[in-house]
């Protein structure tokens, strides 16, 4: 009997701990709605903490300065041609005739340079130089060109022989 008395305990004893562990552990299966509100707190306490952790670090990061660099490299690189101004190339000059007007009525050119003279009105006109140096005859549709390569560095009055009012000068340097 003194042999039997303590195993009978220590089974007790047992017995009732793993009666009071069963009882714990179906706690929360047996109640479900007490237990998400306990379990929410801890789980939205990490989330809030982790989040601003997971921000903070891709902030640094952004950098867009090289692009704006190139960008610009490429604007410079388009602004460089280069105009070509030509001294002492033969150059072309236009005088419209038009409304019973040479436009322009004064004209100076380089020795050498081309005249076209263009006629605009319905009616024939003609560019006939005053002192007979050139004349252009009846100018309709057909433009006439002067050129000035063989005339004398000096000012040329010319008219139009079908209506003498028609005047114009054009130099020649
Ligand atoms: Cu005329």
């Amino acid at each position: 009997m003194n042999k039997i008395l303590p195993l009978s305990l220590i089974v007790l004893v047992v017995l009732v701990g793993v009666g009071l562990y069963l009882k714990t552990a179906s706690r929360p299966v047996t109640t479900p709605t007490e237990s998400p509100e306990t379990s929410i707190s801890p789980v939205a306490l990490p989330v809030v903490s982790q989040s601003p952790h997971i921000t903070t670090k891709p902030f640094p990061s952004p950098t867009p300065t090289p692009k704006a660099t190139s960008s610009i490299q490429v604007i410079q690189r388009q602004v460089t041609p280069t105009p070509t101004p030509v001294p002492g190339e033969i150059q072309t000059h236009q005088v419209t005739i038009q409304n019973f007007t040479f436009s322009p009525s004064n004209l100076t050119v380089h020795k050498g340079d081309m005249v076209i003279f263009t006629n605009k009105d319905s009616s024939p006109h003609t560019a006939t130089d005053i002192g007979g140096a050139w004349d252009s005859g009846s100018i309709s549709s057909q433009p006439f060109t002067l050129d000035t390569a063989n005339l004398q560095s000096k000012t040329y009055s010319y008219k139009c022989s079908f209506h003498p009012s028609m005047t114009g000068t054009l130099k020649v340097e």
